[in-house]
């Protein structure tokens, strides 16, 4: 029999590239999405035509607990997030209650449906284990570098907190009811299919535009922010190995190497021959109201009891953005459209 999963975020970076690695092992998978006639829908039914779906929002406890009946899967992975930290600034409340409260629900939703009773902690069905998103943004203002399971969690936005949230209340179902609950603390991860809003897929696509002539300047904010990148293919690979444990745990995962907003520009534009000091220009609107300036990971647990190892580094990633970038840009030169088609 293979095994069901149900993935919330499907139509995000991290869901793609979680059902493409699941099928690929021989799951039967389910994507949880929400609103009506959503477009993103559409795109990764088209990307990924074995992939069922189920309708669901984590602002809606009801929608959660049919859509776990439903599927009764083995394994949940909880990707759904708004997942730009500045918006979590601009709409604070919202965020939290997706990125915060949902996971809650979520958790909610599975302990109804495998029957683990508030009293007793017994066992009704089935376990369903549960991944849950965390974030290295909840590391914020750091304690430690490299930052591990144990460093203490100083988030230095909404964004963050509401994440914090999550990590622990999914820890706390762990504790209380003996749910198989875990979290994966993720490093930034990136990939030709990265949102256009963060800094590596807003450089790659523009520096395909500015090499096709399309556009001649770049705004970013703060250059110096100095993250720990790696490739969402990789990532997902982790989080499926988590939840193959036979004791439930945290970890974090992460490349440990770490590079600057400024690094991931001059590799991207290099790439191409073009130098970026002529084309990057700041803008202080773009800088945040609390950065978190350096983030690096200690994946040591991760290597050693998931045996999990990154295979693609931070230049060869970069490459492979810019390079997916401009195929996509020369075949289709209409800037909101590229938006809409690029890589997928
Ligand atoms: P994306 O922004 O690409 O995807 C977010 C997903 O969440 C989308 O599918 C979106 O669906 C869904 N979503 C938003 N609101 C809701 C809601 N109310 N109910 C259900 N689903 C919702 O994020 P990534 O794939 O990059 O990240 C996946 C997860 O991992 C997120 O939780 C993110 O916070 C976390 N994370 C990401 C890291 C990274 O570097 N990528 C690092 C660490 C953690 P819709 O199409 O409906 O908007
Ligand atoms: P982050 O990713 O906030 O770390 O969250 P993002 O790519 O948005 O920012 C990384 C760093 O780059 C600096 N920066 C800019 N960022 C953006 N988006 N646009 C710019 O123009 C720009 N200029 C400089 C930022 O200030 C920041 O320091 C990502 C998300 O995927 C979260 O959901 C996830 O939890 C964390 O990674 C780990």
């Amino acid at each position: 029999m293979s095994k069901r999963a149900l993935i919330t975020g499907i139509t995000g970076q991290d869901g793609s590239y979680l059902a493409e690695h699941l099928l690929g092992l021989g799951y039967q998978v389910w994507g949880l999405c929400r609103g009506q006639a959503n477009p993103r829908k559409d795109r990764i039914a088209k990307l990924i035509p074995e992939l069922s779906f189920v309708d669901g929002d984590l602002m809606d406890q009801g929608s959660l607990v049919s859509a776990v009946d439903l599927v009764q899967p083995d394994e949940v992975y909880n990707l759904g997030a708004i997942s730009f930290v500045p918006m979590s600034w601009q709409q604070p409340e919202l965020v939290t209650e997706v990125n915060g409260t949902g996971v809650l629900r979520m958790l909610e939703a599975v302990r109804i449906v495998s029957g683990l009773s508030k009293t007793t902690g017994s066992t009704g069905g089935g376990q369903i284990r549960v991944y849950q998103a965390s974030s290295s943004e909840m590391f914020g203002m750091v304690a430690e570098t490299p930052q591990r399971e144990t460093t203490f969690l100083h988030p230095r936005s909404p964004y963050g907190v509401a994440k914090t949230f999550g990590h622990y209340i999914t820890r706390n179902y762990r504790e209380s009811y003996g749910m198989y609950g875990v979290s994966g603390i993720l490093f930034n991860h990136e990939s030709p299919r990265r949102g256009a809003e963060f800094v590596t897929r807003k450089i790659s696509l523009a520096v395909a535009q500015i090499k096709l002539g399309m556009m001649d300047k770049l705004s970013l904010g703060n250059l110096d922010a100095e993250r720990d990148w790696g490739f969402a293919g990789d990532y997902v690979r982790a989080m499926h190995l988590m939840l193959q444990q036979e004791q439930p745990g945290d970890y974090v995962v992460g490349t440990g190497a770490m590079h600057s907003v400024r690094d991931a520009a001059r590799i991207a534009f290099e790439h191409v021959g073009l130098d970026w000091e002529e084309h990057v220009v700041v803008d202080p609107n773009l800088v945040r109201p609390a950065e978190v300036e350096t983030l690096c990971a200690d994946a040591s647990a991760a290597r050693r009891e998931l045996g999990w190892e990154p295979e693609v580094d931070f230049e060869q990633l970069m490459r492979m953005m810019v390079e997916s970038d401009l195929r996509q840009a020369s075949r289709e030169r209409d800037y909101s459209r590229l938006l809409s088609t690029v890589a997928w």
